[in-house]
This record gives C-alpha cells, structure tokens and sequence, in this order.
C-alpha cells in the first residue's frame, strides 16, 4: 500500500487528531490515516490505484491538503527530513495552541465544539 506523509499544524488535542482523520477519509483513494500528534505528522495510506494515477485532477497530495485547510488545519507534503523536523516542531506547536496541555483523555471535550481548542 502506499501512504503520503504530511505535516498538519494545529492539532492540539485528540478531538483534532479525530477531526482530521474524517476530513482525510472523505478524499477518494484514502484508506487509511495515522496521527502523530505530538508532531503534527500525518501518514495517509492510500489505495494504490489512486496513489498511482497520474491523472488525478487535482493530485492527490493536493487533495489531502485542500481537505486539511478547509477543515481549520493548514498542511503541506512532509519534508524528506522527518525526523529533523519533527523534532524541532513539536515545542513551539504545543505552546502556541490554546489547549494548555499535552492530550490527554478527556482533553478537548470541554467546550461547547466539542473541542478545547475551538475545532
Ligand atoms: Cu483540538
């Protein structure tokens, strides 16, 4: 099977993580979506027929990102240096969000949106 990896900013809780994976499900060709919350890395696994069709329209990758922004979550292809990045990531994503905390159960549900943050 074959998977893209993108880099997802403004997941801060797990209600996020469940927000993005339904706005990646709904692309054609996804399969299967992974969260790393803690960097902000999304693996998408794809059916290989789509992931192998030139003549997507849009690209796949272009369609997994659209899907993202207009889901409240701004994403880009993942760069080649995964683990640099993740690394370096993680700090300033987590004390830019309005979460206040590292996830954890029941974060994120005590809000009106069902979602600390607003998503
Ligand atoms: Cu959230």
């Amino acid at each position: 099977m074959s998977s893209i990896e993108l880099d997802v900013r403004n997941m801060s809780c797990n209600t996020c993580v469940n927000h993005v994976t339904q706005a990646l499900k709904q692309v054609a060709g996804v399969r299967g979506v992974q969260v790393d919350l803690p960097s902000g890395r999304v693996r998408v696994q794809l059916d290989d027929a789509a992931a192998a069709n030139p003549a997507a329209t849009p690209p796949l990758t272009t369609a997994l990102v659209a899907a993202l922004d207009a889901a409240g979550y701004p994403a880009a292809p993942a760069t080649a240096s995964a683990t640099a990045a993740t690394g370096k990531a993680a700090p300033a994503r987590a004390a830019s969000s309005g979460c206040g905390g590292a996830p954890s159960q029941g974060h994120g549900r005590s809000r009106s949106k069902g979602c600390c943050c607003g998503h």
